[in-house]
């Protein structure tokens, strides 16, 4: 009975959330659902699985005064069970609790033998910030990056992902889609641009490289200033504290450290079938394409497939969008179904419950010709197997984790099936090994969070921060042809949460102005705020369908993060005329079935 207490007492102190669970209960299973939709990672000891539950519950509740579960510490604290869990997550408190952690227990010491005090591996959105912060704290620092060429020969500079083949020139080719619409909406309100308006791929190719490769050149000068040792080489472990990296030319040299961070990111996924890796491209290849896309075949239905369908669509091409289920997993599917339909009435053709089972060179291309694909696929509900011919197809089917030549068995670090790192706020089982971004288990692939956890965990190690990424409420935005903004819980998740009783949604259709002389459309365009009604109809998922939604929820999320109720949306007085003053309107609930469409002002 001692051991055992002895041994919870030390499960609590070394965890940083931890729930006494049993698997069957609907209460720990709303608990673990609560932290896992935030991507906060947490440890369940799930008591029905042990021989001595019973001796477990006796002595949790004389450490904590409560025997039920779920029963959930944080940082060594009690928090309680399901509804105290709820009430912190609502009110904004268990964000606090969470990214408010300890100092690091191994204060940097700068007495040791290694070439670094810290080696970054992955010069992207987490490594550069964790590089320059870490250097900025006084840490002598190494960052590692080398772009392995996509099986068509595309490369790119530094600064990973999202500069050279993610957010930035999506965002940019996605302007370039709304330009061609503002150019349609412009005759409407008196332009007289004559003749077809053509849009020439080249030029935007060029001109969104130019602007990449500016913010490359940039990323160097910035490392070179802030005392960073830049190496454009492919490193691996040799052991834990050793590191191997190989440059373009094949010359090898060791560096070792006492601290490194792994931020080696994801590269696309392709599937198993003839064809994927000889003849389609991914978002690896799109941005950097010389010629024309043509007719296009994009296989996947997450945000990178429906993004680069929706600008593709937008900007004059051909495009088909080869869906396997849903639309956009994990996100709210009624918001997901109706950026859809956007997209399908604005030229995207959707190819659904299909999959490809092969994809074949009829032509090459060359001389001004396009080259020819034919691409079989199968129903799968049906079972039917059809083909068509594009002279593209893209592959967005989702991303791996870049770790399989790193090497990190010989440092001890375990990799989960999937090739992720598992970690606690960024620690590896190995202490003196990190992780941040897209490499990281179970936590949002976005830039701004790598940027966060580089940063802070610099900070954590080298300048005697204590603060730790706050995962919880990240807002996002899906940038598909209408945008798709989002913070906190779907619909279907909020339910599950609080219990379908519980939930009320307030929404509404709304026309932005401009779509009005524009004629784009009555109430095309929605938004929805999700309550609990067991707590003064705090809002817990916001979610919106609108142009510039990006900007729009950007905001919103101080709000939302800081426990805003329905009460104080409907306090805000709105700006007018915008999209976003929609939110401090809202009236009609969707319980009442009322009708949610608007007209006039
Ligand atoms: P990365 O940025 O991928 O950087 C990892 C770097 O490490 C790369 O340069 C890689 O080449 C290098 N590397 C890998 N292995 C080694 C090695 N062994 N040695 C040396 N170097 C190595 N996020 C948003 O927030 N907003 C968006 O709009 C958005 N749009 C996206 C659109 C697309 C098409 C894609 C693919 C992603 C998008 N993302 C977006 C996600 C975002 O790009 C990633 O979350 C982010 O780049 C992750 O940063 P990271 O530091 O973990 O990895
Ligand atoms: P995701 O989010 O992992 O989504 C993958 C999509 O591809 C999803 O719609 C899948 O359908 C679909 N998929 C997966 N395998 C296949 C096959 N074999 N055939 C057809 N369709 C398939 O990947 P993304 O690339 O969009 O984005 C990954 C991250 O990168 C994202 O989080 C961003 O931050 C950047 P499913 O729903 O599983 O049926």
């Amino acid at each position: 009975m001692a051991d055992l207490k002895a041994t919870i007492e030390e499960q609590i102190k070394n965890s940083h959330v931890l729930i006494y669970s049993k698997s069957t209960c609907p209460f720990c299973i709303r608990v673990k659902k609560l932290f896992s939709v935030q991507y906060v990672s947490f440890t369940a000891v799930e008591l029905d699985t042990l021989d001595n539950a019973s001796q477990y519950q006796d002595n949790l509740e004389q450490i904590s005064g409560q025997r039920t579960v779920p029963n959930v510490f944080i940082n060594g604290k009690h928090i309680g069970g399901c509804d105290a869990v709820v009430r912190l997550y609502s009110t904004g408190e268990l964000a606090k609790l969470l990214v408010k952690g300890t100092q690091e227990k191994d204060p940097f010491n700068k007495d040791h033998t290694y070439d670094y005090d810290l080696i970054v591996i992955g010069g992207g959105s987490g490594g550069l910030a964790c590089s320059k912060e870490a250097a900025s704290q006084g840490a002598r620092v190494a960052c590692l990056d080398y772009v392995k060429p996509t099986p068509l020969d595309t490369q790119w500079g530094l600064g990973g992902t999202c500069v050279n083949v993610g957010c930035v020139p999506k965002k940019l080719m996605h302007q370039a889609a709304l330009l061609g619409h503002a150019i349609e909406d412009a005759k409407q309100y008196g332009w007289e641009v004559s003749g077809d308006v053509g849009h020439k791929w080249s030029t935007l190719v060029e001109a969104v490289q130019a602007h990449i490769g500016s913010l490359n050149w940039g990323y160097r000068v910035a490392l070179r200033d802030k005392n960073v040792k830049y190496i454009n080489g492919l490193g691996s472990f040799q052991d834990a504290h050793t590191i191997k990296h190989i440059n373009k030319r094949g010359k090898e040299a060791v560096i070792t450290a006492a601290r490194i961070v792994v931020a080696v990111g994801g590269r696309p996924r392709y599937p198993d079938i003839p064809g994927a890796r000889e003849y389609c491209i991914t978002s690896d290849d799109l941005f950097s394409m010389p010629t024309s896309p043509g007719k296009t075949l994009v296989i996947g239905a997450s945000y990178v497939a429906l993004e680069c369908a929706g600008f593709l669509a937008g900007i004059g091409f051909d495009v088909t969008c080869m869906v396997r289920s849903i639309l956009l997993r994990g996100f709210d599917q009624q918001m997901a179904e109706m950026a859809g339909e956007w997209m399908a009435e604005h030229k995207v053709k959707f190819q659904r419950k299909c999959v490809p089972t092969k994809v074949e060179l009829i032509e090459k291309g060359g001389d001004g010709k396009p080259q020819r694909l034919r691409v079989e696929y199968k129903n799968n509900e049906t079972g039917q197997v059809s083909s068509e011919e594009f002279n593209t197809v893209m592959l967005a089917v989702g991303r791996d984790p870049d770790t399989k030549l790193l090497g990190l068995d010989k440092a001890g670090v375990e990799l989960s099936k999937s090739g992720h790192i598992s970690a606690v706020y960024e620690q590896t089982k190995v202490p003196h090994i990190y992780a941040i971004g897209d490499v990281l288990q179970s936590k949002q692939e976005l830039t701004p969070v790598a940027i966060q956890a580089g940063k802070l965990l610099a900070k954590r190690l080298f300048g005697g921060g204590s603060s730790y990424t706050d995962h919880v409420n990240v807002a996002t935005t899906v940038f598909t042809p209408l945008e798709f903004g989002t913070i906190g819980l779907a619909e279907e998740d909020a339910e599950t949460i609080f219990g379908k009783q519980n939930i009320e949604v307030y929404h509404s259709y709304f026309t932005p102005l401009e779509f009005t002389v524009a004629k784009r459309g009555d109430n095309s365009c929605y938004g929805k705020l999700i309550c609990n009604k067991a707590d003064n109809e705090r809002v817990v998922g916001f979610h919106v369908l609108s142009p510039n939604s990006g900007e729009i929820t950007q905001g919103y999320d101080i709000a939302i993060r800081m426990g805003a109720t329905k009460d104080d949306f409907d306090a805000t007085i709105g700006i007018h005329p915008t999209c976003s003053e929609n939110f401090t309107t809202l009236y009609v609930t969707k319980s009442s079935g009322a009708d949610v469409k608007t007209a006039g002002c």
